[in-house]
């Protein structure tokens, strides 16, 4: 109509024709309570009055936006400390601690105390040191007799890319390849065995029984209670090695048990704490913003059948990018996890088939010419993902002068698809197999997208690193089927309830006739062979070009999966142990 008229005065009237017809017409498809959300959609095409939609009763958001943006750290300013802590802890690694086993354990600690990244050029030059000391085989000469001296170095050494052999272990095996039982006592050395087994690559068979000679001691040891201290350290190992757990939560345990020790270095004591509440100010900066961007998009407030977990999702992007530098990537990872959540609820919970279809193809086509077609809830979440996604893009094409649209399309395309697969499963009442399962299952728990926006966010990207998310290179796979199996651990018992396609948990039982305490267990073990695999990638991190800072995010991942999902569905009940993790890792500083 306006290109067509003649005059100013007629396209002045018809825009204030159109504005006025649009501000009547957004009334009428506001968005209300769970009940009711329902028939608003019902209202808008076709009458699906009858369309049943189930229900997930997933809590509301535990966290307000005006909480979150009255935290404030009192330690800002303290920087100035900070450094002065950070020049005296480098003078004690290398010039009063020279004792090589001594300096091994306060690169252990310091790492342990999260403050590792002051010193990378110091631990380097230690563990090279120590390398220095293998012979061709990397077989370490030292300390070939102390089991807790040779695991600690086995596992710092790995642990930072140095080749060093399972073979350091076999001095401490009788001829018939078991542990010697002299060792069955030596509690420090069992508890720096059973850290480093979850070190080994596949097929390592020498670490293969450490693990279970060491925890079956080590349990026993617990069950004698002869220190309260150390059975706590020891518990805590049992319950989930070092190898898997989010560096960060450690990281608040650890500053604890360290202050409680007689050992302890009150300089170390005082860097550590201090530098914890500097780096949370920092967090709680972006999480300000993060929920400044989340309450003007709306999302949560208007799909109330889905959960609301901006916070929750927070915390991932803490455990996976928790140095100060990377608040970017912080953003974007909290951005795109708080934009999965939704939408994975859309294709599990509140969509119907036909919907799903709709959907997917709108974000495969990566363009608006079908949004039309959507219901009314599904254009506000497609126009939402779309101005999200391609906002982080514009910034890395302004920053960094690389189009990465092809590559996002293509991450979110395969999510989704991944995810009416799922549906149609769902729909159709089919069981698929476990490798079946899986094959789409890793794609499905959203790892890839996540880890593509990760190496997206740090500063060094290339194009020729694309296909490696694209295909799906072992690493993003390794990672990703982790983040599934786990993800199916903790969550599957409610989402079969309501109603979902079955997890990895029931189609092994399906396939096998195992019973669900043998599924768990299998799952379990697939899990661990998988982190070998994982370990063995970490190996031959040279073959990829990715950056040291993405292959920790890619590692840091599945911890952060272990650690979401170890007491069950961590992601969608906030107010449990996740409730607690925030409000110690985020919220309260140390005193
Ligand atoms: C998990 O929920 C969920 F929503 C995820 C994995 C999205 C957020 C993830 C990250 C920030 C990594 P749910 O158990 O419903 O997922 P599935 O795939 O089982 O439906
Ligand atoms: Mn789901
Ligand atoms: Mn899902
Ligand atoms: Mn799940």
């Amino acid at each position: 109509c306006l290109m067509e008229s003649s005059g100013v005065i007629y396209c002045t009237s018809m825009i204030l024709r159109l504005t006025d017809d649009l501000a009547t017409s957004l009334t009428s498809i506001s968005f209300m309570a769970p009940h009711q959300a329902t028939q608003c959609v019902a209202t808008t095409k076709v009458s699906d009055q009858t369309i049943v939609r189930r229900s997930a009763n997933y809590h509301p958001a535990i966290w307000e936006d005006d909480y979150i943006q009255s935290l404030k750290s009192n330690y800002k300013g303290g920087e100035l400390r900070a450094m002065e802590l950070v020049a005296e802890v480098r003078i004690l690694m290398v010039e009063q601690v020279v004792d090589p086993l001594k300096q091994l354990e306060l690169v252990d600690t310091l790492q342990r105390l999260g403050l590792s990244y002051h010193f990378e050029n110091e631990t380097k030059k230690i563990l090279e040191s120590l390398r220095a000391e293998s012979d061709d085989d990397c077989n370490m000469a030292w300390k070939k007799d102390d089991l807790y001296a040779t695991a600690l170095a086995f596992r710092l050494l790995r642990k930072h890319g140095y080749k060093v052999t399972q073979e350091v272990f076999s001095g401490f095996m009788d001829e018939k390849g078991n542990y010697k039982a002299c060792l069955c006592e030596d509690w420090k050395g069992l508890l720096s065995l059973y850290e480093a087994s979850y070190l080994l690559g596949e097929g390592e068979s020498i670490l293969e029984n450490a693990r279970d000679f060491a925890a079956k001691h080590l349990r026993e040891y617990v069950k004698q209670n002869k220190n309260e201290e150390v059975s706590m350290v020891v518990e805590h190992a049992l319950e989930l090695p070092l190898h898997w757990r989010m560096p960060r939560l450690e990281t608040r345990w650890f500053i604890d048990v360290y202050e409680r020790r007689n050992d302890r270095n009150l300089i170390v004591l005082e860097l550590a704490k201090l530098d914890f509440n500097l780096v949370q100010a920092v967090h709680q900066d972006d999480l300000r913003y993060l929920s400044n961007w989340w309450k003007d998009l709306c999302l949560g407030e208007k799909m109330t059948f889905a959960r609301d977990r901006l916070m929750e999702n927070f915390l991932w992007a803490v455990g996976v990018a928790t140095h100060p530098s990377l608040g970017k990537c912080r953003r974007i990872l909290t951005k795109v996890g708080a934009l999965i959540t939704i939408i994975d609820d859309i294709y599990d919970v509140y969509g119907t088939m036909d919907e799903l279809v709709l959907f997917t193809e709108a974000v495969q086509r990566w363009d608006t010419s079908t949004m039309e077609l959507l219901p009314e809830y599904m254009k506000i979440c497609f126009l939402a993902l779309f101005n999200s996604i391609n906002e982080t893009a514009f910034d890395i094409l302004k920053e960094q002068g690389i189009n990465t649209i092809p590559l996002l399309k293509k991450m979110w395309a395969d999510l989704c698809k991944a995810y009416l697969l799922e549906a149609k499963w769902y729909y159709s009442g089919y069981k698929p197999t476990l490798q079946e399962y899986i094959d789409n299952g890793f794609i499905s728990v959203s790892f890839p997208v996540i880890l593509a926006h990760a190496y997206l966010a740090t500063n060094s990207i290339r194009k020729e690193c694309f296909k490696y998310f694209t295909e799906y290179s072992d690493m993003i796979k390794f990672a990703s089927v982790i983040g599934r199996l786990g993800d199916d651990l903790g969550t599957s018992s409610d989402e079969l309830k309501r109603g979902d396609v079955p997890k990895s948990i029931q189609c092994y039982m399906h396939q096998s006739g195992a019973s669900e305490v043998e599924a768990r267990q299998q799952i379990a073990e697939l899990i661990d062979s998988t982190w070998k695999k994982i370990n063995n990638q970490e190996q031959i991190a040279d073959q990829f070009s990715f950056s040291e800072t993405f292959m920790q995010i890619a590692v840091d991942l599945p911890r952060m999966g272990h650690c979401m999902y170890q007491h069950g569905d961590g992601h969608g009940i906030g107010y449990r142990e996740t409730k607690d993790r925030i409000l110690s890792l985020i919220v309260f500083p140390i005193p």
